[in-house]
């Protein structure tokens, strides 16, 4: 295998300015036929080197003289695996290749494939050489003309951009033409064909443009597109109000397929999406997935500049779209809905995920080094870290400032392929703070750790100290200290809010540039508490030993939501701390006292109540902790969770008992209030006295976030309870997989003794197929991600089984393979029973041949 380096970057040796491509769909055997205008850069004489993957050449042309294969005694073209190298001495030429492939047999899901009834393709990042021979790198920038010819099973004919022309051929065949007239790399190239239903509708831009949508969905599904046409309506208008971008094309359309690796594609005006992430109705989408439509189809909207219009030099630059437009999608989510919950929902991704990857053998920086398989670094480090780059340099700069520093950007480089680098210094030219100590965040991997300290000086000053320090990963061992804005409120007993003498404190917010910066306060003798890292204002955790007490002081004062739950976050992580040191022990009657109270205070607050009364899931409490024995935490987290719906039974009911239900409507104060209602109930549900609730609410629900609510519910109650509710759940949904993702993530996160006999009964089940991601994702995922206690079984049988499932699927499709390996890798956090076991099956899975090398990079890192 071979690895790429950022550090090896050259540019293209020659470039492609124009493209047609001319596809006639077949199911094995497609053929291929690209006409290439190809122009030499500077003075070389190397052959041009195309890439291609595993195609055969059936003709090859240059400027309309054809040239064979090299043999002895003709100096031809050199045809290999993944390569087709032509030697050429000519410095503009006009290249025609024939290629075919056979759509039908690609399960990877990468460069075009047959399944579920259409044809389509997924090029980012390296898909396109699947298709045909080309330069399958981010910085060739063409105009494509792209002629799709298919029979009449297929009436829908897509390509990027406009149509052009199209008409009926002699052999029953018909073909659509499209021109988009922007120049872009390969990785945006989409084709699909099928019979869909279509929803349509217009968008007049912001200079009065008419914008044609068109949404393709499967027969039968127009109703639950709805919803995916009127965000991207939305979508569309944001963009213009906060950052003033139009679209630039006359139509934009958006299909939605059941195939797909990925959760969408920005692909230039047609999008192919996921269709977990398009559909959508209050039957049988909740409101998360409703959330989940709205920003994903934001998301990809976003990419039309940031991405598109402005792409990647290479793919180590991957941050610079993607962290960026994450964020974009974020403020779009926060503006749509709310900022409290949307914030909490994105740290809750870091804590959870993008922390454990940091402490993985697969830590790299935002913007990694090195990479064997490219699809392996679709990561949340990439995506959600890079986000909080981008939201820092947001705090940073301000709003003014970003946005000021967000136009020099594309003034700079519309239509061009830029690093990271060059979007730093566009955000340089729009502030006077130096961002050359703050750009490490770049190239720095790992999570820092903000230590604060307290001191009592004379005359009734305090001095805190904030230190920060970054440890060593698996990617780099020395690192040095990084800029971080830190909110912080300095709070009294009473709620007062103090500053500090020095005057280090800027608007709720200090620097930390150093390894430690101390200032002082005057307490005059009252106890002060500091919450420090409000709303995450940095991607950090925070080691700050405060009492109990000062933690309720936090929750019942701070001007700050975010600390406020992140207070009582604290709170059930120090009760569980004490329940693994002493499983007999009962928590402190002052913190019921103190819940029971901020309960009873917020109870109208139904927001901040339904994220507070939130028990931290086992992986967040697994990334503050070292040497995870998984049953002990297990252990521990369930008898807190017992205990909570003990002690604070009758809170609990008045907050349930408050919330009314009524009709189903998404909307943001109602999907509060189920919110809070399911949360609350789920904690109810461990008590035998209140198993009516959970039944009756599964059966009078109008909506699928009560009808799951209830289920996830009646996992606490009986089993025959949970068994009783999920067969009905599974009679009324058998037609609709997407629907049954939900039921089979439920069976497979079940901690029962008989899961891996429920697993293969799912695996087994009429709906499930190993060659459709959502439904892998859906059983073996859910499995290795959240089935900790039998995943993480110390009779290794979790890891078997989950390693045993990765060799087939990774025949199949390497890059759902490689996801779902994840688990399997962050072997570091536990215990030794855990990792001897871990890494026994991370051998098996290394010393099996013909391992793709997606599973290969992330197996072998982790066992180096
Ligand atoms: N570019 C891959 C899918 C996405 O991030 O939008
Ligand atoms: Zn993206």
């Amino acid at each position: 295998v071979q690895i790429k380096r950022r550090a090896d970057y050259k540019p293209p040796a020659f470039l492609i300015t124009t493209v047609d491509l001319h596809v006639t769909l077949h199911p094995t055997d497609t053929r291929v036929i690209s006409t290439l205008k190809v122009t030499r850069q500077g003075s070389h004489n190397q052959p041009l080197v195309l890439d291609g993957d595993n195609l055969p050449v059936h003709k090859l042309l240059i400027d309309n003289a054809p040239l064979a294969a090299k043999s002895d005694d003709n100096d031809g073209y050199i045809l290999t695996d993944s390569s087709l190298s032509i030697p050429v001495d000519k410095n503009e030429f006009t290249l025609y290749i024939e290629t075919s492939i056979a759509p039908d047999n690609n399960k990877a899901l990468e460069g075009l494939y047959l399944s579920g009834g259409a044809y389509c393709t997924q090029c980012e990042a390296e898909g396109f050489r699947r298709i045909t021979f080309f330069l399958d790198r981010p910085d060739v920038l063409s105009v494509y003309t792209v002629t799709v010819v298919g029979d009449e099973k297929y009436p829908m004919l897509l390509s990027n951009g406009n149509p052009v022309d199209k008409g009926q051929l002699s052999d029953g065949k018909h073909f659509v033409k499209w021109h988009d007239p922007h120049p872009k790399p390969c990785y945006l190239f989409a084709l699909v064909a099928g019979d869909f239903d279509l929803l349509t509708d217009s968008y007049t831009t912001m200079s009065g443009k008419e914008v044609a949508l068109e949404l393709y969905v499967d027969k039968g599904k127009k109703h639950q597109g709805t919803f995916a046409l009127e965000s991207l309506k939305r979508a569309m208008k944001w963009d213009e109000d906060v950052f003033g971008l139009e679209y630039d094309l006359d139509i934009y359309m958006i299909v939605a397929v059941d195939f797909f690796n990925m959760g969408a594609m920005e692909n230039k005006g047609l999008n192919v999406f996921n269709s977990k992430f398009v559909l959508a109705d209050q039957d049988t989408a909740t409101d998360d997935d409703f959330f989940n439509v709205e920003a994903v189809i934001a998301h990809e909207y976003f990419h039309n500049w940031t991405g598109n219009r402005v792409t990647c030099r290479d793919w180590f630059q991957l941050s610079l779209k993607e962290g960026l437009t994450v964020f974009r999608d974020q403020q779009f989510s926060a503006d749509m809905t709310s900022e409290l919950s949307n914030r909490i929902k994105h740290v809750r991704v870091m804590r959870e995920h993008q922390f454990s990857e940091d402490a993985s053998a697969m830590s790299h920086p935002i913007r990694p080094d090195e990479v064997i398989e490219m699809n392996n670094f679709y990561t949340v480090t990439v995506y959600d870290k890079g986000a909080e780059v981008i939201r820092m340099f947001h705090t940073l700069l301000g709003v003014d400032g970003f946005r000021q520093g967000m136009d020099e950007y594309f003034r700079r480089h519309d239509g061009q392929a830029v690093t990271c680098d060059d979007f730093v210094s566009a955000m340089q030219s729009a502030t006077s703070l130096d961002l050359s100590q703050f750009s490490l965040w770049y190239s720095q991997s790992g999570t820092p750790v903000i230590s604060v300290e307290q001191q009592e000086l004379e005359n009734g000053k305090v001095q805190f100290t904030l230190s920060q320090r970054t440890p060593k990963t698996s990617d780099q061992h020395d690192k040095q200290p990084l800029y971080m804005p830190i909110n912080i409120e300095i709070i009294g007993q009473g709620g007062e809010l103090y500053s500090d003498n020095e005057g280090v404190i800027n608007d709720g917010m200090v620097i930390l540039d150093k390894e430690s910066m101390s200032f002082t306060v005057d307490a005059s003798g009252n106890v002060l508490t500091p919450a420090v890292l409000g709303n995450f204002s940095a991607p950090a955790k925070v080691d700050n030993p405060l009492s109990t007490e000062s933690l309720l002081t936090i929750f019942k004062h701070g001007k700050d939501a975010f600390n406020r739950w992140d207070a009582m976050q604290s709170i059930y992580d120090r009760c569980i701390r004490e329940l693994e040191q002493s499983p007999e022990a009962s928590i402190d009657e002052n913190i019921w006292v103190g819940i029971r109270s901020a309960i009873s205070r917020e109870i109208d607050n139904v927001e901040l109540l339904g994220e507070c009364l939130v028990i931290p899931s086992f992986e967040t409490l697994c990334q503050l902790r070292t040497s995870v024995d998984v049953a002990e935490l297990s252990k521990a987290r369930t008898e807190f969770c017992h205990q909570f719906a003990q002690q604070l039974e009758a809170a609990l009911l008045d907050v349930f008992n408050s919330i009314e239900s009524k009709p189903y409507s998404y909307e943001q104060s109602a999907v509060n209030q189920r919110r809070c209602k399911n949360v609350v109930l789920a904690h109810l549900a461990l008590l035998p006295q209140y198993e009516h609730l959970v039944t009756e609410q599964f059966e009078a629900s109008d909506n699928m976030t009560d009808t799951l609510g209830a289920l996830r519910s009646a996992q606490f109650c009986r089993k025959e309870v949970f068994d009783s509710l999920m067969a009905k759940f599974e009679q009324r949904y058998n037609k609709d997989p997407l629907v049954l993702d939900k039921w089979f993530a439920l069976h497979a996160t079940q901690p029962t003794k008989d899961i891996f006999a429920t697993i293969t009964m799912l695996c087994e089940h009429p709906q499930f197929t190993m060659s459709n991601p959502n439904r892998v994702r859906s059983v073996i995922g859910s499995f290795a991600f959240y089935n900790s206690e039998m995943f993480h079984a110390l009779d290794g049988s979790g890891y078997k089984f989950v390693a045993d499932y990765l060799l087939k699927l990774d025949k199949l499709n390497p890059q759902v393979a490689a996801r779902i390996v994840t688990p399997l890798t962050q072997w570091q956090g536990f215990a030794s029973q855990h990792q001897r076991l871990m890494k026994e099956q991370l051998g098996r899975l290394l010393n099996h041949k013909g391992l793709s090398k997606d599973v290969f990079e992330k197996v072998s890192k982790s066992l180096a």
